[in-house]
Order: C-alpha cells, then structure tokens, then sequence
C-alpha cells in the first residue's frame, strides 16, 4: 500500500496561484489529488490552473475572501454541487506587513490577524463541518512559521498570527480528531517568495539568513512538497496537533 497516495482525494488549498501555495498544490497533484486552486487574482489563479492542467492534473478554481465566512461557505458549496467536496485543506493564504508596533495603524494590525490567523479557522471550520457530516474523516493542514515559535522586529501581527496558528492547530486536533480529521501545520523557514524577495535582495539579510541556517541557504516553495503531502496522506492518520519545522535547522540551533 502506498502510505503517500492521494488518489481519490479533492484538496483546497488557499492562496495557490503562486509562491508556496501553488507549489504544495502542484506536489498534492503529484500525488494522485484532484485540486482545487484559490486565490483573488483571477489572471494569475488561471495562468495557475493552466499550468497545472498542462502537466497532466485535474485542477479547478475557487476564488473567495478568506476572512469572509459566507462567501467561504458559498464557495464550498458551490465546489460540493460541482462534485468537488474537500478533504484536504491547506491553509496557506496570508500577507506579511513589515513595520515597528508604535508605528502601525490599528487597521493594519486587524487586517494581518485577519488574513492569516482569523482565515484559518474560518475556512478551517467550514471545511470541518462538512466533513464531520461526510463521516469520512479529512486533513487540515494550517501553515504557519517560524514566527509560530520566534520573533523579530517589525513583524508584530505577523508573529501573533502565526503564533496563533500553531494553537489553533492544536485546538483543531483537541475537537475533530475524534472525527477522523487530522489537523496539523507547517512551519516554514526563511523561503524565497514573493513575499520575502525583498529580504532576499537586502544584502546584509541575505548573509545573515545564510550565515544563521545550519543548512546555508533559503528555502524554496519545493522545499515544502514532501511535508505538505506526508501531512495529507494516510502516512500521518496517527499525527495530530504537530507542527514541522522545514527550516533548513534554524529553529535547532542558536
Ligand atoms: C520576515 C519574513 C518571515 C518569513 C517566514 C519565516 O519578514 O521575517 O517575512 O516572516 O516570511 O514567515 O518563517
């Protein structure tokens, strides 16, 4: 039996049009899922989907407002009607906002915490809810960082996020592994994206991420694929309310 196959099985996975997202969607596809790709961009979530579709995978497209309850549950629904119920999230969608606490605006503060914390458990839940009626079990996969155990200046509401994530993982595990749900999250490390290419371009950052990885150099999207799909596979039917590093060693060491 192979421990890792995912045939037969629907995943969602948020923010997926690039960077981290479209990769673990991609390495899910590999694996045998169907998927379904989110994202707000509707030029960049189909350039998205063609890709996939060109390497030979069976891919739709949802795109919804993640902190937007109604429009999540709408969304699924819709995906349900369609003959695409999830069995695998990956909450991947979030935002970074770089800037010292005395200097944020409060909205500013709300809008992270919403985007990467508050979506998890929106989506999270509603995925949940249908497959606690499904009674077939499923996979939430919550990524979260190294800021969901460490932080560093100008990085506030993204670290109370992501902190948040690793607990609300735990609190997903405490309440639905009994229905067969297995909840879990991965932390990644210091991973060339859009997102960190303006880290990467700083040049004493850049040596300093170098110099502070056992592993001496960044992460990739691909980087993530093999934790992505052990985590959506039966291979990990017994793990709960973990969080993985994929961080190159820097959380092992000083
Ligand atoms: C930053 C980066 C980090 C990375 C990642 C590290 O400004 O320090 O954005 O937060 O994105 O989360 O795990």
């Amino acid at each position: 039996m192979n421990l890792f196959d995912l045939s037969g099985k629907t995943a969602l996975v948020t923010g997926s049009s690039g960077g981290l997202g479209h990769a673990m969607a991609r390495g899910l596809a590999e694996a045998g899922a169907r998927i379904v790709l989110h994202g707000r961009d509707a030029e960049k979530l189909e350039k998205a989907q063609q890709s996939l579709r060109d390497a030979g995978h069976e891919v739709a497209v949802a795109s919804f407002d993640v902190t937007d309850e109604s429009g999540i549950a709408e969304a699924l629904d819709a995906l349900e009607d369609n003959g695409l119920s999830i069995d695998i999230l990956v909450n991947n969608a979030g935002m970074q906002l770089r800037k010292p606490m005395v200097d944020l605006e409060r909205d500013e503060w709300q809008k992270v915490i919403d985007t990467n914390l508050s979506s998890a458990f929106l989506v999270g839940r509603q995925v949940a809810r249908r497959l606690i009626e499904r009674g077939q079990g499923g996979k939430v996969i919550n990524i979260g960082s190294l800021m969901s155990s460490v932080a560093r200046p100008t990085v506030a509401p993204y670290t109370a996020a992501k902190g948040g994530i690793r607990l609300l993982t735990q609190s997903m595990a405490a309440e639905w592994a009994e229905h067969g749900i297995q909840a879990n999250a991965i932390g990644p490390g210091y991973m060339i994206t859009e997102m960190t290419q303006p880290l990467v371009d700083d040049k004493a950052f850049n040596d300093w991420i170098i110099g502070r990885t056992p592993s001496r150099r960044w992460g990739t999207p691909d980087d993530l694929v093999g934790t992505a799909v052990y985590l959506a596979s039966p291979a990990s039917s017994y793990v709960n309310g973990q969080i993985i590093y994929v961080d190159g060693g820097m959380l092992a060491v000083l």
